[in-house]
């Protein structure tokens, strides 16, 4: 591998841990019982072996040597920075404890434990990858494991591998399955432990036990860099306004995060959008409305951040995507017989009224997207379509009529940007070098205490590394019975933006003057040597949440 100058100076970098981990002599504490967060009769039926586990904290203890033990891991779903350090504090840990110990690699996520497709992960390879960005270790991929054949499947690779535990490293869902994959073994018997390991950039992974996912610190510092270059390019010539959707399939998290780090002139959060049932022109004439007002002010420039799942937060699209996906599954053969230039008066005339309004009401290429681009399912692919085109076309739709009417006198141009893939791969910031060597490392700790459907917990996050609490949490303490394709499921509870929590609120209580004002902040780049104040700060989220 080449590698780049701070590639190989950061390998260097050694990331800090807890102070009862760095001892190199842990015991495990055990808290009270626990129980899920909604559904306790359910997810108990559903989990007898895995449910109502104790909390574990880890505290300095004696020195220990263990058999050597096997252990598996798999990357699951998209990448998030810190994936590699999880990797190297697991190796650490478990050689620690016995330097016989193994670690094998799953290739291509949950696929290959089902394939039987692993590599061993030795000390030279681990090396290769510490602090460095990415998944590439093993790849990563998003099969789901949730069926008892996968999960009878990988029971034989892990048999012959000698495997002890297996360690999940992934999102909500991902962790869900890891949870029943570690009941049905315990159900089973088998004698194989299952962990998981919070990550996304996402940030909608949290909860009373889990501070934060990794990778959003070093994502949306990622972000908020790129962001600050723009505003500071948009302030320099002011005659641009930039529309910037950023990655989140689902929660605004890193729209939040970002808006706290720049202090854009707007910031959608989609989580109040549906709160406030609001409507596509009622998040467009609010964006207007801020154009206008600074228009008045001779300021023709200006940053619009949207999270990349506002569509499917407003309950009117929510609505029109439900009916086109139903026309078109059904209408299929007549739809493909009708020329491309008829297509949307087609689907204009076949439409409930209601729906219809919305889509004739929609630019032509994100009604086209919303007719063609579908997934194998036959849905709408929501993630495609470009709703930052869409934003700034129907701004500039209301704003040439408000003109005409006499009530907006700017210029309006825009630019368009999606922040999203450059995020997920970067080399992890100090905070989520250290925050995921430190979960690594604790995973390697609960599998020697004999947990499974644990999930690697390390909390205080906002206070230096060495006071950090590190400690397991019962994955089943995390769950409620949500409605799945048509079927109650148990799964572990989306975290979305809480409109009374201390992020949003701070956000909310400084927009209007965001708005009006020009004081954006340029966080710049990264910083990975250097002072402190500089290069170890957690996020604004983690800051605001834990402020006491
Ligand atoms: P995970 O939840 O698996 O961590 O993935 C999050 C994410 O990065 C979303 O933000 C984004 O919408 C999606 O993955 C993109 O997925 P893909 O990599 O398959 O294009």
């Amino acid at each position: 591998m080449t590698k780049s100058a701070l590639q190989i100076a950061r390998a260097a970098y050694q990331p800090k841990l807890p102070k009862a981990l760095a001892t190199g002599a842990v015991k495990a504490v055990a808290g009270a019982a626990t129980q899920s967060v909604a559904d306790q009769e359910a997810i108990k039926a559903l989990f007898p072996n895995t449910y109502g586990m104790p909390l574990i904290t880890f505290e300095a203890g004696e020195a220990v040597q263990l058999p050597a033990m096997n252990v598996g891991v798999i990357l699951s779903g998209g990448q998030a920075p810190g994936g590699h350090n999880v990797i190297s504090g697991l190796f650490d840990g478990i050689k620690k404890l016995n330097p016989e110990s193994k670690l094998y690699g799953f290739i291509l996520g949950p696929g290959g434990l089902v394939d039987h497709n692993y590599m061993e992960l030795t000390a030279d390879i681990i090396d290769e990858y510490r602090n460095t960005g990415g998944f590439d270790i093993i790849g990563s991929g998003r099969t789901k494991l949730e069926t008892e054949a996968q999960f009878e499947k990988g029971f034989e690779i892990i048999k012959e591998l000698g495997i002890k535990a297996l360690v999940i490293i992934g999102g909500d869902d991902s962790n869900t399955n890891a949870c029943v994959l570690a009941e049905y073994y315990a159900a089973k018997k088998y004698g194989v432990q299952v962990i998981g390991c919070p990550k996304t950039i996402d940030g909608d992974l949290k909860n009373d036990m889990i501070e934060t996912s990794f990778g959003f610190d070093t994502a949306c510092k990622t972000y908020a860099e790129v962001i600050g270059n723009i505003q500071r390019d948009c302030n320099s010539a002011r005659k641009y306004w930039h529309f910037i959707k950023l990655m989140g399939r689902s929660a605004s998290h890193i729209a939040l995060e970002c808006a706290l780090q720049v202090q854009p002139n707007v910031c959608i959060v989609s989580e109040e959008v549906e709160e406030k049932d609001m409507s596509l022109d009622d998040v467009v004439t609010s964006i207007a409305k801020v154009v206008a007002d600074r228009a008045a002010q001779g300021n023709n420039f200006g940053t619009v951040l949207i999270p990349e799942g506002l569509v499917e937060f407003i309950p009117a699209m929510k609505r029109l995507i439900a009916e086109l996906n139903d026309f078109l599954a059904a209408n299929a053969e007549e739809f493909s017989q009708i020329k491309k230039s008829h297509q949307r008066d087609y689907i204009i005339r076949k439409l409930s009224p209601e729906n219809s309004a919305i889509y004739a009401s929609l630019p032509e290429g994100v009604a086209r997207q919303l007719t063609l681009d579908r997934d194998p399912h036959g849905n709408v692919q929501v993630s495609l379509i470009e709703t930052e085109k869409l934003l700034s076309e129907m701004v500039a739709t209301k704003l040439a009529a408000w003109k005409e009417d006499g009530k907006y006198v700017g210029k309006f141009a825009a630019q368009h940007h999606f922040f999203g893939y450059e995020g997920r791969c970067a080399a992890p910031s100090n905070f989520d070098a250290d925050y995921c060597y430190s979960l690594g490392y604790t995973a390697s700790m609960l599998i020697a205490d004999g947990k499974t459907g644990y999930m690697s917990s390390v909390r205080n996050t906002t206070a230096p590394a060495a006071e950090w609490i590190a400690g397991g949490v019962p994955i089943t303490m995390m769950m409620n019975m949500e409605r799945r394709h048509g079927e109650m499921k148990p799964v572990i509870q989306k975290a979305l933006v809480k409109l009374d929590g201390a992020p949003f609120k701070a956000f909310a209580a400084q927009r209007d003057r965001w708005a009006v004002e020009t004081d954006y902040v340029y966080p710049g780049p990264i910083q990975y040597f250097g002072p402190t104040e500089v290069c170890d700060q957690a996020t604004k989220t983690l800051q605001l949440e834990q402020a006491k």
